[in-house]
């Protein structure tokens, strides 16, 4: 029987890092191997149990110190702390350490009492998975099936939280099966439920339940080898415009810094842009990340009602980003990153190319006009769109999500999510349509396969830094007026009505509601010349919100659905918007428990949260490896520049 550890041995393939310097560093760089280990050393020493470790990140310096330094550089002799924020399980308990690097010492253990538990690292997983290969009972259901062992492979599954008082850490393995397809994902073995608990690595729970046909091997095969070859030359761009300075990332009129963290992935900070009429970079946005992915199923079975998972909490969104291809994820001319990331022991593993840097040419156009109104002349002017894009993908499990970080000479960063991989799909005994006379909570994508009903709901923490941290957010609603017929020739139009968002519950947002609104973040301290506040606006992509009750208990726990958009003031510990301990958590911590203080957030540093979000309706042509599904949105520049910024190139 085969149990799972391909990710696993995979990772430690590369575990042959370079030892990189780290002097010299930019104070929110990631944290190198060389520190990680140290790291490591430090908390092993701290503790005489056990230790096992499920998050290591930079605990980075404060916001003040590292605005201060970058007015400042030449201060940069003075470094910032180095330290690292660890989340570790030791003897059953959750530990909070922050350990200093310069120093060689912990500075803070704290013990974590509240409920949910820390993210779960690759080494127990595969544990838990060897475990339930291995088990008699599981064995039996195995034959009893008439399905050959040595095909199966086991995949652990994290449980949500449906009001229990007591959780204990535990995941729910469940299996699939290969025999002649590499798709396990489109055969999964039905009715069979093994519970782990992962602290004593136990089986404490196991249920055949009922038995249904695995879905067919055939047609679930999706490499190019078996395939028609549909490849198109890769069109090579010419070399990017760009500099990496360590981290630091600089092309055409943006300058930002880029890291990586286990649990986030991609994290972009710093984010200014150059102003020709000024002379000058200008601060846009402090940070940008992805906070919480949450995707609740909708299939009530008993093997499948618990899947509501939050995947950057509980898989961690970096611990499962993965190397792209040269040539087929990303142009010849792209420029690549590695990641570090720290496995159950604290030792660091390596990602390579985990983040692809490139120029896109998409023949977009930028601007254009032809002038035709001007005798015996025709005056045409195009300027073509070239940006630059930051990629990763994260690959949870089944699913692979392409996230584009894209910066244009504009002023605009555009973030694009691209859903594709492998649908989680139900067994059944369902052949064709027709027989389908029950709920079955999905569509049946060939036979004996139910392609089940879900959300995926991507949540950004977005911290603007607009000319400075002192920000506003303002929505322009537009209104329409009517009008006496006496009065004009019109009956009606529409004008702007401006509201500044005083507190946080005036910042919660459904959109799609009918109003017609502008989002807007601004710094009332500066005007352009003309008068008007410099900002930028929020032009959302998809406005699709959880459909779920709000006393669901996965909806509790996925809480920050309930709008598109929030603001709060910035605080260095809010960031994860399921809250920290995302695995069973409750939801007691995150964003709607911050949110509900109703804190002043005009003038104030302030964040602004967009949830992203995709009803996902599975279809055949998902079947049997999806085509990309994307979503994007826009952070546009508004009234931020004297005129188009782009006139002078
Ligand atoms: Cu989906």
């Amino acid at each position: 029987m085969l149990s799972s550890l391909t990710n696993f041995l995979f990772f430690l393939l590369f575990l042959n890092f370079h030892i990189l310097s780290t002097q010299n560093h930019h104070p929110l760089d990631p944290l190198t191997p060389l520190e990680l280990i140290q790291v490591q050393t430090i908390v092993k020493n701290h503790f005489s149990h056990n230790v096992s470790f499920h998050y290591v990140g930079l605990d980075e310096p404060e916001k003040s110190t590292i605005l201060s330094l970058e007015s400042n550089p030449y201060e940069r002799i003075d470094t910032p702390y180095r330290r690292a924020f660890v989340i570790a399980r030791v003897n059953g308990k959750s530990h909070q350490i922050i350990v200093d690097l310069s120093s060689n010492t912990t500075l803070c253990d704290k013990v974590y009492n509240g409920s949910g538990f820390p993210l779960l690292n690759f080494g127990e997983e595969n544990a838990a998975n060897k475990l339930a290969c291995s088990y008699a009972p599981l064995i039996a259901s195995i034959e009893k099936r008439g399905l050959k062992l040595e095909e199966v492979i086991c995949m652990s599954f994290t449980i949500g939280w449906y009001g229990e008082e007591k959780s204990r850490r535990v995941v729910r393995v469940m299996c699939y099966y290969m025999d002649g397809t590499i798709n396990l994902y489109m055969r999964p073995i039905e009715g069979i439920t093994v519970t782990v608990d992962l602290d004593q690595m136990k089986i404490i729970g196991y249920r055949d339940r009922v038995m249904v046909p695995v879905p067919k091997a055939d047609g679930t095969y999706y490499k190019r080898s078996n395939q028609s070859d549909l490849r198109r030359a890769v069109r090579d761009l010419g070399g990017p415009d760009l500099a990496l300075d360590g981290h630091v990332l600089r092309w055409a009129n943006w300058e930002l810094h880029i890291s990586f963290d286990m649990r986030a992935g991609l994290i972009i900070s710093l984010a200014s842009i150059y102003d020709p009429e000024k002379n000058e970079h200008r601060r846009v946005m402090y940070r940008g990340f992805i906070s919480e992915v949450f995707v609740p199923y909708m299939d009530l079975t008993e093997e499948w009602y618990y899947r509501t998972f939050l995947d950057v909490g509980e898989y961690g969104f970096g611990l499962c980003t993965v190397p792209l291809v040269p040539l087929q994820d990303c142009p010849k001319n792209a420029v690549f990153m590695d990641g570090y990331f720290t496995l159950q022991d604290g030792s660091p593993g390596r990602i390579p190319n985990v983040f692809y840097i490139f120029e896109r040419s998409a023949r977009d156009v930028m601007f254009r006009h032809t002038e035709l109104e001007i005798p015996g002349q025709t005056i045409t002017e195009v300027r073509p769109e070239v940006s630059l894009v930051v990629r990763m993908v994260s690959t949870v499990g089944n699913y692979d999500y392409i996230v584009d970080w894209e910066i244009k000479q504009t002023g605009i960063i555009k973030v694009s999510v691209g859903l594709t991989g492998l649908l989680e799909v139900r067994g059944s005994t369902y052949t064709h349509k027709d027989q389908i006379q029950e709920e079955v909570y999905g569509t049946i994508l060939a036979e004996n396969t139910i392609g089940s009903h879900h959300d995926h709901f991507l949540i950004f923490n977005l911290d603007f830094d607009i000319d400075g941290d002192v920000n506003s957010f303002i929505k322009n609603n537009l209104q329409t007026v009517h009008l006496n017929r006496n009065t004009s020739h019109r009956k009606s139009y529409w004008r702007v009505k401006s509201e500044v968002a005083k507190t946080e519950s005036d910042a919660r947002v459904q959109l799609g509601s009918g109003a017609s609104t502008e989002l807007s973040i601004v710094n009332q301290n500066k005007k352009t010349k003309v008068g008007n506040y410099v900002g930028y606006r929020l032009v959302p992509g998809s406005v699709t919100g959880s459909l779920l009750s709000d006393d669901y208990y996965a909806q509790i726990r996925g809480g920050f659905t309930k709008y598109n958009v929030w603001v709060t003031p910035y605080n260095k510990s809010e960031k994860w918007a399921g809250g920290l301990y995302a695995d069973q958590s409750r939801g007691d911590d995150g964003l709607p428990t911050w949110s509900s203080r109703n804190k002043d957030i005009e003038d104030k540093d302030i964040v602004l949260w967009y949830t992203l979000g995709f009803h996902h309706v599975p279809c055949q042509e998902d079947f049997p490896v999806m085509l990309v599904l994307s979503e994007s949105f826009e952070l546009q520049p508004t009234n931020f520049f004297e005129y188009n910024p782009v006139l002078k190139k």
